[in-house]
């Protein structure tokens, strides 16, 4: 088998295709779905992964709700981008699948202690509410998992505001919880995602897929690139969620550099911000990766081939 990880998302455009790649990929063994509040409420975000299950034909996976708001902070979503559903775009099936009876902070402590140490990978591609109150409720998972690969952050730019990035901002207090422990952290930031755009050409490749699940991707990227469009300026929308899982599936497609990393929690500018400071080689006690560069060719050739391997699912 694979790769074993636990998806923690807010689907979500491209975090629906983030869970498509994971499904579909050979290489991982998706153990467990989890939701947060951040791109709509949760009971949104957590109807769309149960729907996006559906359209993937993901059985025997336990998916749990989460987080319902941030930490400290008030709600913030995300309309602008993902519409009033959080998944706008697509016609959602109405989903069959029942969620794990278990809070998602629960589902995670317990599968990471059911599994060998070190075999575990927390994705969270969302804001991390659901993954500090683990770690808060359960200290043992830090040593416990192989590593944390998010999205989120950035190094040089942010989406949110100037200097922060979404998923960070929405809960910076949980983003320096999560930094700050003992486990090693990869950063799939904006300096990575924004490599991963799906181009028109991008587009065509999955089109060629010619299956339910590929048409379903392509409503998403339609939606999520006119959106992005007018609120970024983006040409063809940066697909910032699946590179994450992609870094888990094949490090060589997404490099990383060792780099110390905090997160801003008073600035009244910099709220959120993710500091990485490159003014010396890594520290050996360094605990922080950042993303630099994405092969964009093998990054969509992975989200084919999984959409390919996924095919037609059986209603
Ligand atoms: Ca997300």
């Amino acid at each position: 088998m694979g790769t074993k990880i636990i998806l923690d998302c807010d689907p979500g455009h491209d975090d629906a295709i983030a869970m498509l790649l994971a499904h579909g990929n050979p290489d991982i063994e998706l153990l467990a779905v989890t939701t947060v509040v951040g791109n709509q409420t949760l009971p949104k975000v957590t109807r769309n992964a149960l729907a996006v299950a559906e359209i993937a034909g993901i059985t025997g996976v336990p998916f749990a709700a989460g987080a319902t708001r941030p930490l400290v902070r008030t709600i913030e979503n995300a309309p602008d981008i993902h519409g009033d559903s959080g998944m706008d775009g697509p016609v959602l099936p109405e989903p069959t699948l029942e969620l794990d009876h278990r809070h998602a902070v629960d589902l995670i402590i317990d599968t990471i202690m059911a599994n060998e140490p070190k075999t575990v990978t927390l994705v969270p591609t969302g804001g991390l509410t659901n993954i500090a109150l683990a770690v808060r409720k359960e200290p043992r998972i830090a040593e416990r998992v192989k590593e944390v690969v998010l999205m989120g952050g950035g190094y040089h730019t942010g989406n949110w505001s100037a200097v922060a990035e979404f998923n960070i901002k929405i809960d910076p207090e949980a983003a320096h919880i999560v930094f700050t422990e003992s486990w090693p952290v990869v950063m799939v930031g904006l300096d990575l995602t924004h490599q991963a755009l799906a181009t028109p050409a991008v587009v065509e490749r999955i089109a060629a897929v010619d299956t339910a699940p590929a048409r379903f991707v392509l409503e998403l990227l339609e939606f999520f690139g006119a959106t992005y469009k007018q609120s970024q300026g983006f040409d063809s929308p940066p697909v910032h969620d699946p590179c994450a899982v992609a870094y888990v599936i094949d490090p060589t497609i997404v490099r990383t550099v060792k780099v110390p990393i905090d997160i801003e929690l008073t600035g009244t500018l910099t709220l959120g911000m993710t500091v990485a400071d490159f003014r010396a080689p890594a520290p050996d006690d360094c605990t922080t990766w950042a993303a630099t560069e994405l092969d964009h060719e093998r990054f969509w050739a992975l989200v084919v081939d999984a959409l390919e391997r996924i095919g037609e699912v059986a209603a």
